[in-house]
């Protein structure tokens, strides 16, 4: 038997949620074969409040991966954790020698809880070295007006301008979620192929173990484009997937709490809707 190849470019989330490991629980529970690409190590500091320590790889670690892991034939790539500029750019050459289609730029600029933007320069640098290589991005509210140049969207009317910029760019396609800061009372986001808005819609969930969520379901598109959905089912089956992964998301511990990767195939799924508006 043969499988599909997903390679993830990201970092390490030590606790287990987010970052690679949430790439790999993502793309084994769709069935392709993961591989790996390190940028950083993020510790959590259980003596000063869980907050973050990001360790950053040597570039020419990353390269020496990337060369191993393309030299496989890889189906779909995605993006995740890109710490300096450096790193983005490296990560763009890598996914312009590939030569693939399936290219999912999950633009992760700070991680839950923490507020500023990893590093100075790296919006810039996503915008010049990956969103033209982008099949589709997948920022949150805040990385998409990051993105665009423009105010943090907090209504759908404000983010599907927000996403036509960011179309506009490169990217061929755009999910924009929606979170808890949109004000919505369905958990909502914004889908932008370059001609049609469609609106995802779930039902909220009242949770604060959602740890992962964005990185389960970038993972779970790229895996979805690997196995041959087109742009729109890869989206909407991956919203499927993380909408019972965050409902049944779990606490770790007093300040953590990851979504569950695997509650799809285990507990089930819910009825999400896609409207075009
Ligand atoms: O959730 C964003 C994220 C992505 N990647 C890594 C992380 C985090 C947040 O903790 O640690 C490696």
């Amino acid at each position: 038997m043969t499988m599909k190849k997903t390679l993830t470019i990201a970092g390490t989330d030590t606790s287990g949620g987010a970052g690679i490991q949430a790439d790999l629980k993502t793309f084994q529970e769709h069935g392709t074969y993961g591989m790996t690409a390190l940028t950083v190590v993020v510790t959590m500091d259980p003596d000063n409040n869980w907050s973050h320590g990001v360790y950053s790889l040597p570039i020419d670690v990353l390269k020496a991966q990337l060369k191993t892991a393309l030299s496989t034939g890889i189906d779909a790539i995605k993006t995740g954790m890109l710490s300096t500029e450096e790193v983005i750019e490296t990560a763009g050459e890598a996914i312009a020698e590939s030569g693939l289609d399936h290219v999912v730029i999950d633009p992760v600029m700070v991680c839950k809880g923490e507020d500023e933007v990893l590093n100075p320069g790296t919006v810039d640098a996503m915008v010049e070295f990956l969103l033209p290589k982008a099949e589709i991005v997948t920022p949150n509210l805040f990385e998409a007006g990051q993105l665009a140049g423009m105010k943090t969207p907090s209504t759908i009317e404000q983010m599907k301008s927000v996403a036509e910029k960011i179309h506009s760019l490169g990217a061929r396609n755009v999910v924009i979620k929606g979170g808890k800061q949109l004000q919505h009372d369905k958990a909502a986001d914004l889908f932008y192929d370059g001609k049609t808005f469609t609106l995802l819609e779930a039902e909220k969930t009242e949770t604060h173990y959602n740890h992962g969520a964005g990185c389960t379901f970038a993972a779970a598109i790229t895996a979805n484009l690997a196995n041959g959905l087109n742009v729109r089912e890869a989206v909407i089956e991956a919203k499927k997937f993380v909408t019972a992964a965050i409902a049944n998301g779990w606490k770790l511990n007093e300040y953590v709490g990851p979504v569950m990767h695997g509650a799809a195939k285990r507990v089930g799924t819910q009825e999400i809707t896609a409207t075009e508006i």
